[in-house]
This record gives structure tokens, C-alpha cells and sequence, in this order.
């Protein structure tokens, strides 16, 4: 459709709603965003126009002291990654990024990659295993299902991804997350940690579009949180996932972030406004153990855990400090309060 064929098309339906049913401008505006998501659909991959695969739960099963199967899918599945804005995710899970994993140092894990896919190829790419790429993340089949199994011998926080061909389609297109390994002898501060949360950085490029990718700049660089236990807050990656639903705290608390940035292109200057990092695990491995940090600088597929204690009540915003990337999106906020419920007051972003 034409620029002006596509206004005019815009207008005719904000004109009918007007008229059929006498609503106010935000009928207007829902009907030019309606309009807007039709037409990122309309330049959608062919193959994948007309596919919007429901989110299938991640399955980890423990069948032994040190063996854990996993199941997961790759599959495609719309996601609003800001306020109008629909992208049709290459994903695991249905999640961009995917639900996060958690297993035991010294795990032998057995990996089953289910590809719902109907017309591409996917694959699993561990960081956190020994392997042999050619043999252990090699491509799955559209409507194939493989398996696979490594030992998970190194702890710390990981990046997966999906590492099939071209291989930044596949991430930027949404196929990325996180892999905590925890470590044997646990770390250091574990018993002074009153709450923990996953915090995942990732940006979005023009849909699905290679030269973007590659020369452009992101469009959106945005937080996610994914739920380490069940009835935890678990989020995509989109613009205010984190200030629309902040994680919370108590005055007192010494709070864990495991935070990872999957990119896959950006550095991401991880920081936290009112608190420095008392304790930090570069990587998330407790060797790896640094005090009194400010920021924290995560390559892309870099990962660590850090540690804070929060003395007063507010906002406190989450931010990367290249503050280019917080004002496309990566902005998110810990709110403290004197119960570590949330207590309805304004969050602050930044
Ligand atoms: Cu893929």
C-alpha cells in the first residue's frame, strides 16, 4: 500500500469508528495502531505471514542428583515489543528473551530442541557447556525435534542462543536468554541475600531486516525479567516492561541481580541510580569476585551477578549508563519500600 493509499486507509477507519460508535480520540489512535500493526505484519518473512505460535512452557525435569532434562521449542510467536508495536519473534518458548534455566554445577544436561518452525532451521547454543558445536549445536529441521547432552561444569550466568545461520537474524530476531549455572560451594554472600531477580538486556532492530542488523543502530534496547520460581514477574523484552512493573524490595535488603546482556550487538553499562554494587561475580562465577563497583560493563553474551543493599525507601532506576541505549528503552526500576510491597507510588525511570 502506498503512503498516501495507507493515510487515506487510516483515516476511512478512524472515520468509521467515529461515526459508528461516537467514541473519543483514543479510539482514533487505537485504530491507527491497528492500522500500524497490519502493515509490520504485510512485510513479514512469507513463510511465517500467517504463523503466531502460542507460548509452550520450557520443561526441566531432574532425574538424578546431577542429571537434568530440558525440553524446549523454537517456534514464532508476535510480540508488542512497545506500545503498537508488533514483531513477529523468532523465539524460544514463545519469550524473547526465552525463559531462563537454572541447573547445578556439575549437571550432565540433556537438551531436546523442538522446532515448531515451519520453514527454517533452528538450533541451541550453550554457553555454559563443554561441546562440540558441529555435533552439539547443530541445526534442527523445520517440524524436527533433536537432542543432545553436555556437562555444565563452570558456574555463572550464561547467554543461549540460537546459532543457526545467519546467525544475527536469528538472535536479534528474539532467540536468545539466560543460563545460571550454580556454583557447588555456592557463592560467598548467599546467606546475606534477601531477594533475587533476573534482569536480561537485548535490542530490537528493524524487523527482520539483515542490513539493519548489521549497519543500523538499535530501534529499542530494552530490560526484561524472567521468573525464577513460579508466581515470579516474567517479561519479553519491550520498551517499560521493567518501570510498568517494577521489581520490588524492603529498606535493609541485600538484593542479587543476575543480570545478562544477550545483545547482540551492544555493550550494555549496567547500573543501578542511589546504590554502588557491593559484591560482584564477573560472569557469575564467585572467583570472579569484585567489591564496591558503580557499573558494570557486560559484553555482548557477558553476564554477571551483583549485589546491593538498598537503605531507603523510593525509586530506584535501572539503567545501562550509555544513556543513548536507557532512551530507547533500557530503563527499568526497583522499588523500595517498607514492607518490600508495592505501595503505589510513582516510579521513577530516567
Ligand atoms: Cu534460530
Amino acid at each position: 500500500m502506498g503512503k498516501i493509499a495507507k493515510i487515506a486507509a487510516i483515516m476511512v477507519t478512524s472515520v468509521m469508528v467515529l461515526s459508528a460508535c461516537g467514541k473519543s480520540d483514543l479510539s482514533i489512535e487505537k485504530s491507527v495502531e491497528a492500522e500500524a500493526n497490519t502493515n509490520v505484519t504485510s512485510k513479514v518473512f512469507g513463510p511465517h505471514e500467517h504463523v503466531n505460535q502460542k507460548p509452550t512452557p520450557i520443561k526441566i525435569d531432574r532425574i538424578g542428583a546431577h542429571e537434568v532434562n530440558i525440553e524446549m521449542t523454537s517456534q514464532i510467536t508476535d510480540i508488542e515489543i512497545a506500545k503498537g508495536d508488533m514483531y513477529k519473534a523468532w523465539t524460544f518458548n514463545g519469550e524473547a528473551p526465552g525463559p531462563v534455566i537454572v541447573v547445578n554445577q556439575g549437571d550432565k544436561i540433556n537438551f531436546t530442541l523442538k522446532n515448531m518452525d515451519p520453514s527454517i532451521p533452528h538450533s541451541m547454543d550453550m554457553h555454559a557447556v563443554h561441546a562440540a558445536p558441529s555435533k552439539d549445536f547443530t541445526d534442527i529441521m523445520p517440524d524436527e525435534t533433536g537432542s543432545f547432552s553436555y556437562p555444565a561444569d563452570n558456574p555463572g550466568v550464561f547467554m543461549y542462543h540460537c546459532g543457526t545461520k545467519p546467525v544475527l537474524a536469528h538472535i536479534a530476531n528474539g532467540m536468545h536468554g539466560t543460563i545460571i549455572v550454580k556454583p557447588t560451594n555456592g557463592y560467598p554472600t548467599d546467606s546475606k541475600v534477601d531477594r533475587e531477580y533476573v534482569i536480561v538486556q537485548n535490542e530490537w532492530y528493524k524487523y527482520n531486516d539483515m542490513d539493519d542488523m548489521t549497519n543500523g543502530t538499535p530501534k529499542y534496547v530494552v530490560f526484561s525479567t524472567k521468573a525464577l520460581k513460579a508466581g515470579d514477574n516474567n517479561t519479553n523484552g519491550t520498551v517499560g516492561a521493567l518501570v510498568d512493573h517494577p521489581l520490588l524490595a524492603k529498606v535493609g535488603d541485600k538484593v542479587r541481580f543476575y543480570v545478562m546482556n544477550v545483545g547482540p550487538n551492544e555493550v550494555s553499562s549496567f547500573h543501578v541510580v542511589g546504590t554502588m554494587f557491593d559484591d560482584v561475580y564477573l560472569d557469575g562465577n564467585p572467583y570472579n569476585h569484585m567489591k564496591g563497583l558503580q557499573t558494570v560493563m557486560l559484553p555482548a553474551s557477558g553476564g554477571a551477578v551483583v549485589e546491593f543493599t538498598v537503605t531507603k525507601e523510593g525509586s530506584y532506576p535501572i539503567v545501562t549508563h550509555q544513556f543513548n541505549h536507557a532512551t530507547k528503552g533500557a530503563v527499568g526500576a526497583l522499588k523500595v519500600t517498607k514492607d518490600g510491597h508495592d505501595d503505589g507510588s510513582k516510579t521513577m525511570s530516567h
